[in-house]
């Protein structure tokens, strides 16, 4: 497979953990870069990432991504979804989390004055309350992919220091769980 993405995206992180779980090989094009950046706008007009271009396809998006991969590879030792409609609201959850904190992470890195004002509580507020709800919905005796990307989307607010992870209190099981996993442990976001 061939995937568009850089080191620090937690949605790329999310599909190259899939694509380390089933041992699909990654042929990396690392979109931080000028040439990368040029690469993604000729096969995507959303311009983000991550893409795949797999199986002759060229699929835009961390859920349809993984998505193509489980169906036509299998889930090798993660979790299948049992309700699929429940994963799904869970993975919409970390989204709308994840797309909040982006949101003011851009913002601040574009030099917009974000801080203290009501549009930027309201997005903290919301990940608060997803994080909340998150804990209580997820074990963490499974490796599904809500777990993966709840870890991923974490990892990433630490080590772009956006939201205070401790916050997330209900979620520090999963995180401690499958830290040392070789697929989570090798995709640690990086500059
Ligand atoms: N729904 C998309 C979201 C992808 C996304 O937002 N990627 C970010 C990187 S973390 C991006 O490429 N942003 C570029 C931009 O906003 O211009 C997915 O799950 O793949």
């Amino acid at each position: 497979m061939k995937l568009f993405g850089t080191t620090t995206s937690p949605y790329v992180r999310r599909v190259r953990v899939v694509a380390a779980e089933l041992g699909e090989p990654i042929d990396w094009v690392n979109t931080a870069t000028e040439a990368g950046q040029a690469a993604l706008r000729e096969v995507s007009p959303i311009r983000k990432v991550p893409v795949a271009i797999v199986d002759g396809r060229t699929l835009f998006d961390s859920r349809v991504i993984i998505d193509w991969l489980t169906t036509t590879r299998g889930h090798g030792e993660l979790a299948p979804p049992r309700d699929r409609f429940r994963e799904l609201n869970q993975v919409n959850a970390v989204d709308e989390a994840l797309l909040s904190v982006l949101q003011l992470f851009a913002l601040r890195r574009d030099g917009v004055a974000i801080d203290g004002n009501p549009f930027a509580q309201r997005q903290l507020d919301r990940a608060d309350a997803i994080f909340q709800w998150l804990g209580k919905e997820l074990s963490p005796r499974e490796l599904g992919l809500p777990q993966l990307s709840v870890i991923c989307a974490l990892d990433w607010m630490d080590f772009r220091s956006t939201y205070p992870t401790e916050r997330a209190e209900g979620l520090a099981a999963v995180r401690a769980a499958w830290r040392d996993r070789p697929s989570i442990a090798s995709t640690l976001p990086h500059t």
